[in-house]
């Protein structure tokens, strides 16, 4: 079957990221979602409001989504996709052509952002209350 693998960091879930993993569990017979940890976020420089093991639980009760893996470094992807057999990675289009390097061992393709909705503006939303 046709194994499809995204990436992701899933804080303060919300339909833009719904209807991607939707799209993406359409595309394919197995859909395995990366989930980025609080140790690779606090890397970038980025906190989640919600820690890993609560992201990676709700993204795990998405029907659709087969397996969930921590996402831990920038060069894991190769690895994943050779140890899972996966046909093609699948991100969302703000990150047009970063992961084409990968093209030698699966498709790439980036599909269109859910507009109007971000973990961003969310929490600047909330932040305005
Ligand atoms: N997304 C979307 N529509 C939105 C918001 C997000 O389709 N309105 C998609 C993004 O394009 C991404 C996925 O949902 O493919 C997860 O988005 P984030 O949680 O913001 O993940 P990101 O910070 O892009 O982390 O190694 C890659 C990183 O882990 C990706």
């Amino acid at each position: 079957g046709r194994t499809v693998l995204t990436y992701g960091t899933f804080d303060i879930f919300h339909i833009g990221h719904l209807r991607l993993i939707e799209r993406l569990a359409a595309m394919g017979d197995r859909l395995i979602v990366g989930v980025s940890t609080d140790e690779f976020n606090a890397g970038k420089g980025k906190r989640s409001v919600v820690s890993y093991d609560d992201r990676a639980a709700i993204v795990a009760a998405i029907k659709g989504v087969d397996l969930v893996v921590p996402e831990e470094s920038w060069d894991q992807k190769r690895k994943d996709v050779v140890a899972h057999e996966v046909d093609v990675l699948v991100m969302g289009d703000d990150w047009t052509g970063k992961f084409d390097d990968l093209k030698d061992v699966c498709e790439v393709t980036y599909l269109p952002r859910t507009a109007g909705v971000s973990s961003t503006e969310i929490k600047q939303l909330l932040s305005a209350l």
